[in-house]
């Protein structure tokens, strides 16, 4: 009888794709009050509490709030007292960069392939594969460092059955969930990155792990004439993990993308998208909870029904809430931003809807860019 053995995959296999995923498996955020902030991304997110780890449960260090909608995961971290390096690399990342993303952790069918594969290719290691069992299971992760001191944790889950991962129990919902979902997956993740780094970036995703570029970019023209940044996305073959990477661009005003790395001092996750079949209804519903969301002018769905065609919501709707859209030849897709969600100007969401189109919005790049730069105005930072 022969044996194979999934760690050292065949050349074939490795030649069809270096780095398999099989999307997302959290967003991690290392914040000062994990559990003020589990209760807001299920008040206002419309998320729902699934697990905890903390003083109850062995984590004397950590309280970590594990919170989901459909696939996508969320996973709210603070620092009780810190006592091991990872206490105190959390406790720093709050000091130095607020609230914000330390982990933009990714599924794979085997975690020590991947890892050895990234690290072949010339990333960083920051943890070695090491595993986690529990009575649900065996989870094996590890881990490489991305952007700034943002890290991608790849893990294996090969069945696993608990509620997050082994050290975590399950937890009761805080509040009762809205009645119509408000999101169902992470559609993307974007980084911002140093000026002139954006290609190197780009470069990393290439090589590390065989991410290839989709079409759509914001170059040079764009940049100079309104956008004030310039961006690139990476994604695996199955569009599955799709990173775009920003890097600010010298135009007439202070780019936003400046500002970030000016307020979460360096390179950071910028914003997490999330994908809805209704965003009319998830708009309605996070609104109410009082989500703010970027303003867009009327004069921008004054002239929207003259290109962009046929949605499946009127543009009366659109304007009322205040959503974008945008099409290409595959498709459209409606799409709208929340405004910072904490005090610094740092990390935001999208909500988008797709149909067909699996670009980012770059017909709107313009009003939406104006409504970014109206809101640094704001803020002093233009
Ligand atoms: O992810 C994207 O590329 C789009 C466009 O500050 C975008 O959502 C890029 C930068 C930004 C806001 C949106
Ligand atoms: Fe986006």
């Amino acid at each position: 009888m022969t044996q194979t053995t999934h760690h050292t995959p065949d050349a074939t296999a490795r030649q069809a794709d270096p780095f398999p995923v099989k999307g997302m498996d959290a967003v991690v955020f290392a914040v000062g009050n994990a559990k003020q902030a589990a209760h807001y991304y299920s008040t206002a997110f419309g998320m729902t509490l699934v697990a905890y780890s903390g003083p109850e449960t062995g984590s004397r260090e950590t309280a970590s709030y594990v919170l989901e909608n459909g696939s996508a995961r969320f996973v709210f971290t603070s620092v009780i007292k810190p006592a091991t390096p990872w206490g105190h690399f959390l406790a720093e990342h709050v000091a130095e960069h607020g609230d914000g993303v330390v982990d933009l952790a990714i599924e794979v069918p085997d975690a020590r392939a991947a890892y050895a594969y990234a690290v072949e290719q010339g990333a960083r290691s920051v943890a070695e594969p090491y595993e986690l069992k529990d009575e649900h299971g065996t989870v094996v992760l590890a881990a490489i460092a991305t952007y700034g001191e943002t890290r991608h944790t790849l893990v294996e889950r090969s069945g696993y059955d608990g509620p997050y991962l082994p050290g975590y129990t399950a937890a009761k919902p805080i509040v009762a969930p809205p009645a119509r979902r408000t999101f169902q997956a992470i559609d993307h993740c974007v980084g911002n990155v140093e000026l002139g780094k954006m290609d190197e970036w780009v470069g990393f995703y290439n090589r590390v792990m065989g991410f290839t570029n989709m079409k759509e970019f914001v170059g040079d023209d764009i940049a100079t004439e309104y956008s004030a940044l310039m961006s690139k996305v990476v994604a695996d073959g199955t569009l599955k993990v799709k990173f775009p990477l920003n890097e600010p661009a010298i135009a007439k005003k202070k780019s936003q993308i400046d500002e970030y790395l000016e307020f979460y001092n360096g390179p950071g996750c910028q914003h997490i998208a999330l994908n809805t079949n209704d965003i009319v209804e998830t708009v309605r519903t996070m609104r109410a909870a009082g989500v703010e969301f970027l303003d867009t002018p009327d004069s921008y769905y004054d002239t929207l029904g003259e290109w962009v065609g046929e949605t499946r919501v009127p543009v009366d709707t659109l304007r009322e809430l205040k959503i974008l859209a945008d099409r290409d030849e595959d498709g459209y897709l409606l799409q709208i931003f929340t405004k910072p969600v904490q005090d610094k100007p740092t990390v935001f969401f999208e909500i988008i809807e797709r149909h067909g189109s699996m670009g980012f919005g770059k017909g709107n790049f313009k009003a939406l860019f104006e409504a970014i730069e109206r809101e640094q105005e704001k803020r002093g930072n233009l």
